[in-house]
């Protein structure tokens, strides 16, 4: 068992937790895989610093299947099998992996956000890891809003680059509070090797990059027991065309391949 039942507990109560130096053997194999994609980055590539406005933030995801380095990650790490026990699921598919560069210098943030509304599944048995390749402070870290993942509906998705809402249709959703005090927001404090887990639901965020050394993060998902299609009536990000699942139905697995099952 890599997780205590009190950190599964609080895993379930925050909707995000802190896992430290589980993945130090693997910062370097990460650090090859990302400069990979950086290098040759997929249709799904984005900037979303202005021109003129300095620093870049770029991101890209989906690159998994091209990228040995990912692949040996999500298939040979411990990663599957924490979110298994995280989410107390039987089996976990993988959804997707993302990359996140933050350039010195870049005031753009990351703004508060769930990923879920984001994408074409639901369910409560989620699991995204935030690995920075990095040396992170408070000043460039994720940041999380502790039990956001229990609020009574999902908050309204926007293009990060904009701040344009992200559907056409989008009054299922509500607005994202104001995240102040009020909130118990989680900055934590992360060495190289450390991540977060965080439910699909969990609001996050994250400062620009103020720091001089770049900031990179690794995120992957992970989708646990009751995870199914949802079809959200345009299209997400991930775009995932040619999907054919409606409401409801499991994920398919040439698209979203186990990568654990707990026969015990
Ligand atoms: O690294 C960041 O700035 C944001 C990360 C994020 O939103 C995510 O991993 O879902």
């Amino acid at each position: 068992m890599y997780l205590s039942e009190s950190q599964v507990q609080d895993y379930e109560r925050d909707g995000a937790i802190v896992i430290k130096g589980v993945f130090k053997d693997w910062i370097d194999c990460l650090v090859t895989g990302f400069d990979k994609v950086l290098a040759d980055p997929s249709e799904h590539g984005r900037e979303n610093v202005a021109q003129g406005d300095g620093g870049r933030f770029f991101e890209d995801y989906c690159n998994w299947q091209r990228i040995e380095e990912f692949k040996r990650w999500i298939t040979e790490s411990p990663a599957a099998e924490i979110a298994a026990q995280a989410t107390r699921s039987k089996r976990i598919q993988v959804f997707h992996e993302h990359i996140l560069l933050k350039e010195p210098g870049t005031a753009k943030a990351t703004p508060w956000h769930q990923d879920m509304p984001y994408y074409c599944v639901s369910g409560e048995q989620t699991a995204s890891y935030w690995v920075p390749l990095d040396a992170v402070t408070k000043a460039n870290s994720l940041q999380v809003v502790l039990g956001s993942h229990r609020w009574p509906k999902l908050v309204r998705p926007t293009r990060w680059s904009t701040n344009e809402p992200w559907y056409q249709s989008d009054l299922d959703y509500m607005d994202m509070p104001e995240i102040d005090s009020r909130q118990n927001i989680l900055v934590p404090k992360l060495e190289l090797g450390d991540c977060v887990l965080f439910n699909f639901k969990t609001v996050h965020g994250a400062p620009g990059n103020s720091l001089t050394s770049r900031r990179r993060a690794f995120s992957t998902r992970f989708m646990g027991d009751d995870v199914r299609y949802i079809n959200r009536g345009g299209p997400t990000s991930p775009p995932f065309d040619g999907l054919v699942q409606k409401d409801g139905d499991k994920m398919p697995l040439d698209w979203f391949p186990e990568v654990y099952y707990n026969d015990k």
